[in-house]
């Protein structure tokens, strides 16, 4: 242990953290070898090199220039043969899915797992039960065993595991669910330091949500999926149960343009929504992350009246399975760093806990799309595939998101709907009017003092 405390105390003073150390000597035996096992997990030359982007104001340099994104054209013979194609490649298993849950929920101020959130208008159904629910009808519909990856962070792996295994992981079987998990870096001081959580714990955050392509190599994901056939990625997020992740249009749209990595956009609600917006940023494609747009981008209209810049990002897309391959192949996959300033709960040179500014840094995934030969960008329905849950109250909010599912259960049940309380369709049992209508003898519809529920047997 000593001569690894000496040369990692070296490397923490050259690099000019070597504040880590000052309360070393207190730790408990077992503390510090747990201490320096994460000193020495910690990329420092990444963290040298993230320092110095401290303090520096994100908004200088030249603004970038944004052009409207093409948008895949919605004629119909187009779309039928991009749903034909899609559904073949379900139906062949080459589709693996991908949940990116590694981030903190902190806005929602839900501690646990984000994915464990109750989300249910009439049951507890949780965030993580509508995505099974909804790559469980995809598999229903297109006769295949779906393989869902699943990504977290340190910070939440266990609990996520351990809330899988409570719940029989939603029905599907052990060897279909694939946990992996993003890498977490310091977050700093505006001094540009490492700052400590607790006696002999550094303060981590996750890399980000760009760290899932990294993630799926290193984990072994990626062979996994090679092994089984899986060629394309669907890709989607944890806060949003209306994410269609079987979307035989997108799926099918984005791999026979040929396409690297594909994605679906909505109308922006308005100019202040917070979404990225896809375009083509300095020439390129890629996504405004919403703090980085000006206002003069922000605000911007088109003849029609419309904002100008209004393909609204909601983080679902297509990934080839190759595509992700060549970025992270030898480890070297650059994607920028983006600076948030957060308020961070630290331990103090006393060992007090405080609250002190900071930052964190994290890569985007959107990013990766300046790196497609091809990409797909297609614009969605807000209303059947957007409502995320991101704040505690007001918009996209809880409140928000069971409106918008009960709203979609009645549109399901159509004239069958209660009059009154609110309904809940199990995605397993139907996701549209004419599924319904065709599978009604085999479901279950249960009317209660809470609402009306729709559900398949299982
Ligand atoms: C994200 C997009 C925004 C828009 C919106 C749509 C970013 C930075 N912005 O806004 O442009 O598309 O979503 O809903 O993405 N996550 C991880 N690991 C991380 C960080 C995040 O897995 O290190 C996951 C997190 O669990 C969640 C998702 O990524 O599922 C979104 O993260 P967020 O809440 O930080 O992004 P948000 O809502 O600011």
């Amino acid at each position: 242990m000593t001569a690894t405390l000496d040369s990692l105390r070296a490397s923490y003073e050259a690099a000019g953290q070597g504040h880590v150390f000052d309360g070393f000597d207190a730790l408990e035996d077992s503390a510090r070898a747990s201490f320096l096992a994460e000193l020495a997990a910690i990329d420092l030359p990444l963290v040298e090199r993230l320092a110095l982007k401290v303090g520096r104001d994100a908004g200088s340099g030249a603004a970038p220039t944004l052009e409207p994104a093409e948008a895949w054209p919605h004629d119909a013979d187009g779309n039928e043969a991009a749903r034909a194609h899609g559904a073949e490649l379900l139906a062949a298993g080459k589709v693996g899915f991908v949940l990116v849950a590694g981030g903190q929920g902190s806005r929602l101020g839900y501690d646990g797992p984000k994915g464990a959130y109750s989300i249910g208008p009439v049951t507890d159904r949780c965030l993580f039960d509508w995505h099974a629910a909804r790559i469980q009808a995809t598999g229903t519909r297109h006769g295949f065993a779906p393989v869902w990856y699943v990504m977290t962070s340190r910070a939440n792996d266990a609990a996520t595991r351990a809330f899988f295994a409570e719940h029989d992981r939603f029905g599907f079987a052990e060897s279909d669910v694939v946990f992996f998990s993003q890498d977490m870096l310091p977050a700093l001081d505006l001094g540009g330091r490492i700052v400590l959580s607790a006696p002999g714990e550094v303060f981590l955050a996750p890399n980000g949500h760009g760290g899932t392509l990294a993630a799926l190599r290193t984990s072994g994901a990626l062979d996994d999926m090679a092994r089984r056939g899986i060629e394309q990625l669907s890709y989607f997020q944890v806060d949003n149960p209306l994410a269609r992740p079987g979307d035989t249009l997108f799926l099918g749209a984005h791999a026979s343009s040929g396409a690297d990595m594909s994605s679906k956009v909505v109308p922006k609600r308005d100019a202040e929504e917070k979404v990225g917006v896809i375009g083509r940023v300095n020439g390129a494609l890629g996504c405004i992350e919403y703090s980085d747009l000006s206002d003069e981008l922000r605000y911007a209209k088109a003849d029609d009246g419309r904002l100008l810049f209004n393909a609204g990002n909601i983080a679902v897309h297509a990934l080839r399975r190759d595509f992700v391959e060549r970025l992270t192949e030898g480890g070297d996959l650059d994607l920028p760093w983006h600076v948030a300033k957060k308020a961070l709960t630290v331990m103090d040179a006393s060992g007090a806990t405080t609250k002190i500014d900071g930052v964190k840094f994290e890569t985007f995934v959107f990013d990766a799309l300046g790196k497609a030969e091809r990409s797909v960008t297609m614009e969605v329905e807000r209303a059947q595939e957007f409502s995320p849950v991101k704040n505690a109250e007001g918009s996209d909010s809880p409140d928000t998101c069971r409106a918008d599912l009960d709203r979609i259960g009645r549109e399901i049940l159509g004239t069958s709907a209660p009059a009154d309380g609110p309904v809940e369709v199990d995605p397993r049992a139907a996701e549209t009017p004419d599924e319904f209508t065709s599978r009604t003898s085999t479901l279950t519809v249960l009317k209660s003092a809470t609402g009306t529920t729709v559900t398949a047997p299982r």
